[in-house]
């Protein structure tokens, strides 16, 4: 299915082994990692476009069903959990009405979604004329060409601190960043404090060693700042450069996911930046440009915006606290049916060849 801007393989729990190692050594297989091509297996060689949903009824009273995303690594032989995604998130309704484990609506249906890589909860809500899931809508997602049937997604304020360092701002390697946990740990930075203007494409970026070479080395320090731990093998936090918008926008951003250069921006990224946005004396502060009467935020990217909307406010302790973040995503179905995964490699994968 196509989730927002990503595309990812939705499995139900039931179908794939149940032990962790063996599902991610099966869905090596099935993905066709590693490697850069991914030319033996369903993976669009991009960490976008490899990624898996793992679905299952829920045994939580709060939820209806469970959502394990797996982000399985291009050209190494690695699935980590240790990351959410709210791009695939908006498949998982619609996967959850059509393999029924929960029943649609007449006309929309309201899926109670636990994400059980943070344990934070949300909500999709998406239209089921006649109980049966209707792809086409007049929804724009930018980033993708045409438009869906929208899925309202709805986030209430998850576990985690907002400001994980516990600091509005840190200073690492003489650079001032906000790092910012509104759903996905993520660095916040000015672009220019990294020599770059944060205008330049994904590819010109990706090209600029030094740069790349500054981002790993303020991503490692900032990933124990942020009570992560050695971040070297992970793919949070994610790093976003921030500029002054340029059309119409609260601000501009490239963001590293972490090493290659987003062509849009992840749902959750974009929420850890909207609210990033809104606290006071943070690095974005400076730079974005909020309206301050109004919830909504566009958060321009690569390819375009993408608009959420996102409040703040105190926790008992008087530290900022995110209140309620919402979007607008939109699915698709692609394709359905039975998946050959690659045999199972004679030597462990990553060993000799
Ligand atoms: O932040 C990419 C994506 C994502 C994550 C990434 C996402 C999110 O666009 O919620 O959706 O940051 O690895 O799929």
């Amino acid at each position: 299915m196509r989730g927002g801007t990503s595309k990812g393989a939705y499995f139900l729990a039931g179908d794939l082994p149940a032990e962790p190692a063996a599902r991610d050594e099966l869905l090596l297989r099935i993905m066709g990692s590693p490697d850069a091509r991914q030319i033996d297996g369903l993976g669009g060689a991009h960490p976008l476009t490899s990624k898996v949903a793992v679905v299952s009824p829920s045994a939580d009273p709060h939820a209806d069903v469970d959502y394990l995303f797996l982000q399985v690594a291009v050209d190494r032989p690695e699935v980590s959990d240790r990351q959410n995604c709210g791009n695939i998130f908006a498949g998982i309704g619609p996967f959850a009405v059509e393999r029924g484990l929960v029943a649609a609506g007449e006309r929309e249906t309201v899926v109670r979604i636990r994400m059980v890589n943070s344990g934070d909860y949300a909500t999709a809500t998406f239209p089921t004329p006649g109980g049966r899931v209707d792809y086409t809508g007049d929804a724009e997602i930018s980033g993708v060409p045409g438009t869906a049937a929208p899925v309202v997604i709805e986030f209430p304020p998850g576990a985690s601190a907002l400001l994980p360092t516990g600091h509005v701002r840190d200073e690492i390697d003489g650079v001032q960043v906000t790092c910012v946990d509104n759903g996905m740990p993520t660095v916040l930075m000015a672009a220019t404090a990294l020599k770059v203007t944060g205008y330049e494409s994904p590819e010109d970026l990706e090209e600029d060693t030094e740069l790349a070479a500054r981002l790993r080395a303020i991503r490692l320090k900032a990933g124990r700042l942020m009570g992560l731990g050695d971040v070297s093998e992970t793919t949070v936090p994610k790093l976003t450069l921030l500029a002054p918008p340029r059309h119409g926008g609260a601000v501009t951003t490239r963001t590293f996911i972490p090493v290659r250069c987003h062509t849009s921006i992840g749902v959750l990224g974009a929420a850890s930046v909207a609210a990033g946005l809104r606290i006071d004396r943070g690095v974005g502060a400076d730079l974005a440009r909020l309206d301050p009467g109004c919830d909504r935020v566009r958060i321009e990217h690569p390819t375009g915006f993408l608009d959420i909307e996102s409040s703040l406010g105190t926790d008992a302790e008087g530290r900022p606290s995110a209140r309620r973040t919402a979007v607008v995503r939109t699915a698709r179905k692609i394709f359905d049916g039975t998946v050959f995964p690659r045999a199972a490699a004679a030597q462990p994968l990553g060993g000799p060849r």
